[in-house]
């Protein structure tokens, strides 16, 4: 029995999809329980609603009193993508974290300070992107869920910087990365060794500040940008941030498109984010599978399409268009 949700039900189920927080999602939660109109057809969704409303209730629990479940290096992914802010001790990871979000990390003058993962939003245009910084990846000791946090993450930015030599430190971290089986993704499509598993990668060059001389600072990145993209910052000078937002997102290989009912104005404050590559069919199931099973057409407005052209489900999305679900 097809559900038969009101409009309004997806727009705030998008918004909990957004949602950046765990008592942010309750509300929405809570709200689409309220909309959702009450009948047989409805109600595998209620409990599956209500299911979710628990979680997020226990979850809430857990960060308080003893007994907790999930283990504090377990981040709930939230926002377009989660990049994991990863390097030696002392690099700055903890000072671009508190630059870019509003965490509030501990930074100190000496190595080592950070012992558990931290997670923070940085917004991008009209997007979040959860960044997370993470304890030193230095030669000694590794925390054993350190390799399952690398995995969990979708994209890495590794964090650099002076007075040691950044390609050493690249060596360093790439033989940390090895030794369980992990790799920056090779920005020339080449395929990773079998067994090993990539993730994009860019590299930041912190404390940039530390090396006034340009023709130095310009050596470095000549040498780092043959391995990965390479972003030169100061997070406490706040110089070269801006670009590096941009770059972090664009790191994720996902494209924004904007859905508008016909005749009515897209809403660009509110992207719909899908992998590069996605489908028109895909978006619509991305917003619910009723829609995308009685898809039959779309119209695109885009850089790529003339104004409001017709195509098929299987029209590939690009960066920016505006779509018109047709059923
Ligand atoms: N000059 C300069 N110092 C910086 C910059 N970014 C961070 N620092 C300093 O470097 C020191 C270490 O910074 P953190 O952010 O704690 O470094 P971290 O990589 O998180 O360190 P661990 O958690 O120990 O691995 C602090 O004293 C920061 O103030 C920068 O861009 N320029
Ligand atoms: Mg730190």
């Amino acid at each position: 029995m097809p559900a038969n949700l009101p409009p309004q039900y997806f727009e705030v189920e998008k918004r909990y999809r957004e949602a950046r927080s765990a008592s942010e999602k309750l509300r929405y939660l809570e709200e689409m329980l309220a909309i959702m109109p009450k009948h047989k057809g409805t109600e595998k969704l209620k409990a599956d609603l209500r299911r979710r409303i628990s979680q997020l209730k226990d979850l809430g629990r857990s960060r308080h009193g003893p007994g907790r479940r999930a283990p504090a290096y377990l981040v709930e992914k939230e926002g377009v993508g989660q990049v994991a802010l990863i390097g030696p001790p002392n690099t700055g990871k903890s000072s671009l974290l508190a630059a870019l979000t509003k965490a509030q990390p501990l930074i100190t003058d000496y190595p080592y300070s950070t012992r558990t993962p931290l997670a923070g939003m940085m917004r991008f245009e009209n997007v979040q992107v959860q960044l997370l910084d993470t304890p030193p990846l230095g030669d000694d000791y590794l925390e054993p869920w350190f390799p399952d946090l690398l995995r969990r993450a979708d994209a890495w930015a590794l964090v650099l910087a002076p007075p040691a030599d950044p390609l050493e430190q690249l060596q360093g971290l790439e033989k940390i990365l090895a030794s369980y089986q992990l790799a920056p993704r090779p920005q020339d499509g080449s395929p990773a060794a079998p067994g090993v598993a990539t993730r994009p990668s860019l590299l930041i060059f912190n404390k940039a500040d530390l090396l006034p001389d340009p023709e130095e600072r310009e050596f470095y990145l000549e040498v780092l940008r043959e391995h990965l993209p390479t972003w030169a910052v100061s997070a406490r000078g706040n110089q070269g941030l801006q670009p590096l937002r941009a770059a972090l997102f664009q790191l994720l290989d996902l494209v924004r498109v904007y859905t508008r009912a016909p005749g009515k104005a897209a809403n660009f404050n509110s992207p719909f984010v899908v992998p590069a590559g996605a489908t028109v069919l895909e978006l619509a199931a991305r917003i619910h599978q009723d829609i995308a099973r009685k898809l039959k057409f779309a119209r695109v407005w885009g850089k790529e399409t003339f104004e409001g052209q017709r195509v098929q489900r299987d029209y590939r999305l690009r960066e920016g268009d505006v779509v018109e679900l047709h059923l």
